[in-house]
């Protein structure tokens, strides 16, 4: 088999990747290791940048999200049981969506199908060849038989587990990265949200984060240690615990109910430098890992492939390669800012192990800076809603 561009991973990078390349008439095949099934079934992120939107509506598939999504025009910070709010419209004229990771997968699977991308999940060992010279291949198992294709470029969008950024030379590849010393507790439930926007919430018991999906699907967050285990949180006492972090007029208004998702994530800040080699390009996970707390990963994943797209775009379409040439430099100049925002409101909403009395007054006097400076919520609201592509 051979096509233009072979993308690895069949997420949400990858898909949109495809669809996009698709409509300007540049060929792509996408290889995802699990089936469609599981794909679907994860529960991410919930909150999309206007950029994201956008990019989305460019790749045909704005329709079912500009219904049913939820746009956002400020976010709630709380302490002290009280809040306060983010109003990113005053301040920067934007606004978010809320829409469900799921739910844009779900869109871009439907997408590839109506007119006819090639996805071929279940492609068991994927390996990437001679990605250093000007012919790159690509092996696979797929019903139990080694297939490969012939590419042009080959796109990693693989995420933090996949295999592409591991093709590239340990001599060549610099790692960053920060493990925080605590994870998310996250539970989904059938319930109308406590409000009708975010409240991110700094409790000396540890960090909570009050979302959604719908008017009537919840998703809530608890900061858990990281020996946590599932068993521990029966659904009573998840509710209890994020009763006592919230401000007490919300905790009363909360309407609990069984999960139907119960699931707990680890924080890290990773990022992997170049983000371009020979014929490789990452994008995504496969490239930068953001703590959930500034809701940048999937955006971040979506800026990544605005650049990838215009890159190879220009490479066919015009004969102009000085995308594909400055593509890691353009991508990572921003993951790096948002990787910066992503680290500093965790370190400002979070509980750390060894936090003093002096740190959690030092977070909530950063908090009340925040509550009363213009210039200090313009900052965040610039940040929260994605810094320009
Ligand atoms: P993904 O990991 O989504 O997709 C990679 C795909 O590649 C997967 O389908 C995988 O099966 C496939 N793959 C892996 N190895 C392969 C191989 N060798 N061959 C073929 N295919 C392979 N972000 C937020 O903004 N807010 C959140 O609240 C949030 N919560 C998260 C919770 C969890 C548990 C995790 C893991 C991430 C969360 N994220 C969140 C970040 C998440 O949304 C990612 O940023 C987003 O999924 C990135 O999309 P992709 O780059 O497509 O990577
Ligand atoms: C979510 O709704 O899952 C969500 C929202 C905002 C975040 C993280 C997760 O910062």
């Amino acid at each position: 088999m051979r096509t233009q561009v072979c993308i690895i991973g069949g997420g949400p990078s990858g898909l949109l990747l495809s669809q996009l390349l698709h409509r300007k008439g540049i060929d792509t095949v996408v290889l995802e290791r699990h089936s469609r099934e599981h794909v679907l079934s994860r529960i991410r992120a919930g909150v999309l940048e206007w950029g994201t939107v956008e990019l989305l509506r460019e790749a045909g598939v704005g329709e079912r999200m500009d219904r049913e999504g939820l746009p956002h025009l400020g976010v709630n910070l709380a302490l002290q049981n009280r809040a306060f709010r983010i109003d990113f419209q005053k301040l920067v004229g934007k606004k978010v969506m809320v829409y469900g990771q799921t739910e844009v997968t779900h869109d871009l699977y439907a997408a590839r199908d109506a007119i006819g991308g090639k996805v071929i999940c279940e492609a068991e060992g994927v390996t990437l060849h001679d990605l250093d010279t000007d012919a790159p291949f690509v092996t696979f198992v797929k019903d139990g038989s080694e297939q490969r294709i012939d590419a042009d470029y080959v796109v990693g969008c693989d995420g933090f587990h996949g295999v592409s950024r591991r093709s590239i030379p340990a001599d060549t590849l610099r790692e960053y990265e920060k493990v925080y010393p605590f994870g998310w507790l996250g539970v989904l439930s059938r319930t109308p949200p406590v409000h009708d926007e975010l409240i991110y919430a700094n409790h000396p018991r540890g960090f909570a984060l009050c979302s959604m999906r719908n008017r009537n699907l919840s998703r809530y967050y608890i900061q858990v240690p990281l020996d946590t285990k599932l068993e521990d949180w029966p659904d009573e006492a998840f509710w209890e615990e994020l009763k006592r972090r919230i401000p007490t007029d919300a905790a009363e208004r909360l309407v609990t109910g069984p999960s139907i998702e119960k699931s707990i994530a680890p924080l890290r800040s990773y990022v992997a430098e170049p983000m371009r080699w020979g014929r490789l390009m990452l994008c995504g996970d496969a490239a930068h890992i953001v703590p959930p707390t500034g809701a940048k990963g999937l955006n971040l994943a979506a800026s990544d492939v605005h650049y990838a797209y215009h890159a190879l775009a220009d490479h066919y379409l015009e004969g102009d390669d000085e995308g594909l040439e400055r593509y890691s430099e353009r991508a990572l100049a921003r993951v790096w800012k948002a990787m910066r925002f992503s680290w500093s409101f965790t370190m400002l909403m979070h509980r750390f192990p060894d936090q003093s009395p002096f740190e959690q007054r030092m977070q909530e006097a950063e908090l009340e800076v925040l509550e009363s400076s213009r210039a200090a919520q313009t900052v965040m609201a610039e940040n929260y809603v994605g810094l320009p592509y």
